[in-house]
């Protein structure tokens, strides 16, 4: 458990340290992967929790996985594709598979995933709640300070154009993103979409429930930003409805929640087909998580800013060796690899 260096506050509540649960796989060669599961102790951003994934990966996954013959990330995924849900814990599993495996190669993890585009990925902060529109203005400030050129603000109905107001009229010519993690009423879609297109907010991600889709589809008719999905897509059928209804323009790509890089990897390339955009969001990780959100950003259908910020943004002390330095350009470097690239701090 590690405490978060700033309390981060969304729709769902207030976080203020994060658990990590960690799998560690060793092969005959002795050579070792690491994946980090997102879910958090509560289940409320998804189904699951810590406990629920830590008890897939402990009674059903690594079991599975101990009684392949040979192991491969594809025999695995097919060996697990009938278990419904828990995509949370089969990413992590398919995380330190995918790091143990490019380990194995002698190659960066993303070669694994598909041919990388690019040796640094444009990144943003995703800035909590704060009761105070100064102090969120002031916050915003120490961020652009540090270099991030795009900035997610959280949201919640109350808790919304005030603080957005402040930053805009500080930053005329910020990216600036919001996020409600589903908080919005379809009745509440008016003034969301005046607040949001009066203070020129870029992308509005996940306004309401992860099931309305067209809710999100009559936001986007018409708007001047784009509609960003998060929750409401866990697979290729969720997404395919969200394509259909035309429930947005943008798709948050996080492995946790689609059940593997792979999985996200895939659906951002149809994400794109389709015209939308997609970027790799984050979910509080420790260096672990963020390493592999880093190749997975650096592929090809990743066309936007994505949620990985420097270290010091998150943890006092991480869980790993190389800490994330934010460059000049609001990029980060991807990790030369071999695996993700990054090394677990013995002390952990
Ligand atoms: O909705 O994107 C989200 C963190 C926890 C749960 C959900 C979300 C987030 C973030 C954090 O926005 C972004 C980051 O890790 O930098
Ligand atoms: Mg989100």
């Amino acid at each position: 458990m590690l405490p978060l260096r700033e309390p981060f506050e969304t729709s769902f509540g207030v976080e203020r340290h994060r658990r990590f649960l960690l799998v560690g796989l060793t092969s005959r060669a002795g050579v070792v992967g690491w994946g980090e599961c997102v879910a958090a102790s509560d289940p409320l951003y998804s189904e699951e929790s810590l406990a629920t994934a830590n008890w897939m990966v402990g009674e059903r996954l690594i079991p599975i996985l101990r009684r392949l013959d040979p192991v491969s990330i594809e025999a695995f995924r097919s060996a697990t594709r009938r278990f419904r849900g828990h995509r949370m814990a089969k990413a992590a599993v398919e995380a330190a598979l995918l790091d143990l495996v490019s380990r194995e190669h002698h190659v960066p993890l993303g070669t694994m995933l598909g041919i990388p585009a690019r040796s640094e990925v444009t990144v943003g902060v995703s800035v909590g709640i704060h009761p105070r529109p100064a102090a969120l203005a002031a916050r915003v400030a120490r961020y652009c300070a540090e270099g991030y050129s795009r900035v997610k603000l959280k949201v919640a109905p109350g808790r919304d154009r005030e603080g957005v107001a402040a930053v805009r009229r500080q930053f005329p010519e910020l990216e600036l993103w919001v996020d409600a993690n589903q908080a919005y009423r379809a009745a509440g879609a008016r003034r969301l979409r005046q607040w949001a297109e009066a203070l020129e907010v870029a992308q509005v991600e996940q306004p309401f429930g992860d099931r309305e889709l067209s809710a999100h589809a009559d936001l986007q008719r018409g708007a001047r930003f784009r509609v960003c999905l998060d929750e409401s897509v866990v697979d290729d059928e969720s997404l395919g409805e969200a394509l259909r209804l035309h429930s947005g323009r943008s798709l948050n790509v996080k492995a946790g929640r689609v059940g593997g890089a792979i999985n996200g990897l895939a659906l951002a390339t149809r994400a794109n087909r389709a015209g939308w955009a997609a970027w790799v969001g984050g979910m509080l990780e420790s260096g672990v998580g963020r390493a592999h959100n880093l190749h997975l950003a650096a592929l090809a259908p990743i066309t936007l800013s994505s949620d990985l910020s420097a270290s010091s943004r998150y943890y006092e002390a991480d869980l790993i060796e190389e800490p994330f330095e934010l460059t000049s350009r609001s990029t980060l470097r991807v990790p030369r690899g071999p695996g993700t690239g990054v090394t677990i701090d013995p002390r952990t």
